[in-house]
């Protein structure tokens, strides 16, 4: 029987879909317009179902496709409960949720399959593989009866991250009639063996796996990884650094590599991307009166906000780095008498018990003051307005002015007086917003009081960390995140362990320069796509191939001379940076998706795309030109000197061909470490 592979269909299913935990669910949800724009109903995406998020997220409706229906049908009669609708996002996308609660009842059953048939174990208490199985069954479940019931139109299945995998290596053993796709965003001992203080990048040939994942806990987990990795018809990953780590880690060399983008918004004027950063950063020195209230000494004029952000994983996302090149910026602009202070923001969500009194007190004694001073300007113009409208044509007339020493009246100096007396304070002004659980444990706090970053008034780098997510209703930093990293200047993420890395793309496409490495995916990608970077606003810290401590010195060196910069040049340095934004724009990378499911397509039924001579044009057409409508160029004028040609062929590297290629042919790979046999020691003690 042979299925339509020219309309196919596409079944997308992740673990964050309609439910945000961490960057996937950003790629899920940015990537739906450009997916949504190729197929149409013909995309649907399948997640857990969360009654925290569903009912805000999705809308429930009717299948429209007769065969979900009876599929869907014939699943609920056995006990499944699933929502299907449309996902409430841009593009409005087909969803469909299982509630993974409603099959608990046959766990049991599914390991013991689990067993037999792929001999992954999993043990009793661990709850996020519980998770995984009774989605991956149902998953498989769904894939199986939908298309024993529709039986002319091929179906791919792309499936993101282990938690959302296990369905492959169902589909696989059950013969099930779809081409799967997996993409892995990270790998599981990728993350683990990076947190610890392993010498992850000289030794990733060398690893043993299984006694690795063994003695972290997670050889089951990894077991699942695996196998969705080797039963998939194409696997693919984030960028080429993972793919080298897929390679050694996972042991299946990846079939391609499909990098992140986002959904860029150009504004109609150039200059209101500018526009928002003052009116955020207005927002942000708001904040910074109240939390400096008492010490609130230097100039918000001279003042630079330079921030870190992602889940909290301390090594990985380099903010040990971060806090140790900080201790430096400081101490160079110190020594220089240096007028410009910077305030280093750390947004990485901890636990914690609330906001601290401090920095509650703090933002309400100077909104007392602003109130204050905003009545007695009202009494005062009042005054003024009074004694100025009884002007009677006689200018020589008295009392048409009052008199300036009488526009403040005793009761209201007395007021004034009253709010800032309550500005006294006899602490510094405190490092973090929050009472933490750990506070004495915590890595972060303690690496600042290692290098006595404390907010003194001698000190020119001041440190806030918030251990939360942003959104604007917060009493203390009301921004959501997008409005707060618009406000700042500059974003620094020197990650050790980041297979994309969101952060620093969503600075650039919001016209914020960010610091970056050339460990993390995003990093690397710049760095093949543009000759100078960091002339773009966009610097990459070494850390493949120069000691530790060289690489924080690298980095204090960028924040150093990001310091010195005039208004002016920076201004021009956030357009030179906003007009890198279509190099990340889904409108170009999700070409790179497209090709991983024609793979897909071809490798399972390859009979389908046999032509014959007179078909070629077709052929051509079919997975060539009519691809690389909508490629966008930088905005112009186009001052990144680009290296090569940019289109997203150039980009994507998803061929047959990456089969054959040697580890290598990875981009970058002979700066990667492993030439070098000096052990790396971190010039710092790990905390
Ligand atoms: C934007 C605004 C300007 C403002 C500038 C401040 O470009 O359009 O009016 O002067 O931001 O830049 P800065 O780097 O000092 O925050
Ligand atoms: C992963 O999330 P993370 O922050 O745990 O996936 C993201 C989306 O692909 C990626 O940007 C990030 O580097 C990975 O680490």
């Amino acid at each position: 029987m042979s299925r339509d592979v020219r309309n196919a269909l596409l079944f997308e299913c992740a673990w964050e879909v309609a439910n945000k935990v961490g960057g996937i669910y950003t790629v899920i949800k940015t990537k739906v317009p450009v997916t949504v724009s190729e197929y149409g109903d013909r995309y649907c995406l399948i997640g857990p179902l969360s009654y925290k998020t569903a009912p805000m997220e999705v809308e429930a409706e009717e299948p429209s496709d007769p065969h979900i229906a009876s599929t869907l049908e014939a699943m609920r009669a056995q006990g499944v409960k699933a929502l299907y609708g449309r996902w409430l996002i841009e593009g409005a996308p087909h969803v469909l949720l299982f509630d993974t609660g409603s099959m608990y009842s046959r766990l049991d059953e599914w390991k013991g399959d689990l067993w037999n048939l792929a001999g992954i174990p999993s043990p009793p208490n661990d709850h996020e593989t519980n998770e995984t199985i009774v989605f991956g069954y149902l998953v498989a479940w769904f894939l199986g009866e939908y298309v024993a019931r529709q039986l002319t139109t091929a179906v791919v299945a792309h499936f993101h991250e282990w938690q959302a995998g296990l369905a492959i290596p169902l589909c696989r053993k059950r013969h099930i009639d779809v081409t799967t796709v997996f993409t892995t965003h990270a790998t599981l001992l990728g993350r683990y063996l990076c947190a610890g203080s392993v010498d992850f990048y000289n030794n990733l040939q060398y690893f043993d796996v299984d006694h690795e994942a063994g003695k972290r806990g997670i050889y089951h987990r990894y077991c699942i990884e695996r196998s969705a990795t080797h039963c998939a018809d194409v696997f693919t990953t984030v960028s080429h650094i993972t793919a080298y780590e897929a390679e050694h880690l996972l042991k299946r060399k990846p079939d391609g590599v499909v990098p992140n983008g986002l959904n860029v918004v150009k504004f109609q004027a150039m200059h209101e991307f500018q526009n928002r950063h003052a009116t955020s950063k207005a927002k942000i020195d708001e904040f910074v009166r109240g939390h400096f209230y008492g010490h609130y000494d230097f100039d918000l004029d001279n003042t630079l906000y330079m921030f870190t952000a992602g889940r909290y994983e301390y090594r990985n996302k380099g903010v040990d780095m971060f806090i140790e090149s900080l201790a430096r910026l400081n101490y160079r602009l110190q020594k220089a008498n240096s007028a410009v202070t910077v305030v280093a923001f750390i947004i990485m969500p901890a636990a914690t018990h609330s906001y601290t009194i401090e920095a509650l007190k703090g933002q309400a004694v100077t909104k007392q003051l602003r109130d204050t001073v905003t009545e007695i300007q009202n009494r005062i113009g009042a005054r003024l307005f009074e004694s100025s409208a009884r002007f009677n044509g006689d200018s020589s007339a008295n009392g048409t002015l009052p008199n300036a020493d009488k526009l403040l009246s005793d009761e209201d100096l007395v007021l004034l007086k009253r709010r800032i007396f309550a500005l006294k304070r006899n602490s510094l002004p405190p490092i973090t917003t929050h009472n933490m659980a750990d506070d004495a444990n915590d890595p972060i706090l303690s690496q600042i009081r290692r290098v006595r970053l404390f907010n003194d008034a001698s000190d020119r780098v001041k440190i806030v960390f918030h251990p939360d997510f942003l959104n604007s209703s917060n009493p203390i930093l009301g921004l959501d995140y997008e409005e707060f990293v618009r406000g700042t200047h500059l974003g620094v993420f020197p990650s050790y362990y980041e297979p994309w890395g969101y952060t620093p793309a969503e600075c650039t496409v919001m016209g914020i320069p960010s610091i970056t490495t050339n460990l993390s995916g995003f990093g690397c990608f710049m760095a093949d796509l543009i000759e100078r970077p960091q002339d773009e606003g966009c610097y990459i810290v070494d850390r493949r191939s120069q000691s530790v401590e060289d690489a924080v010195q690298q980095l204090a060196d960028y924040m150093h001379a990001f310091t010195q910069k005039s208004r002016r040049q920076r201004i021009n340095q956030r357009n030179r940076v906003e007009r890198l934004s279509p190099l990340l724009d889904w409108k170009n990378l999700g070409i790179e998706y497209s090709k991983s499911r024609q793979l897909a397509l071809r490798r399972a039924y390859p009979d389908a795309f046999q032509t014959n001579g007179d078909d070629e044009d077709a052929d051509e057409d079919y997975f060539g030109a009519s691809e690389r409508q909508g490629w966008m160029a930088p905005s112009v004028p186009a001052s990144p000197r680009f290296k090569g040609i940019a289109t997203p062929g150039d980009m994507g590297t998803l061929t047959e061909e990456m089969q054959a290629l040697q580890t290598s042919d990875y981009r970058g790979y002979n700066q990667w470490p492993g030439a070098s046999e000096e052990e790396d020691s971190y010039p710092f003690p790990l905390v």
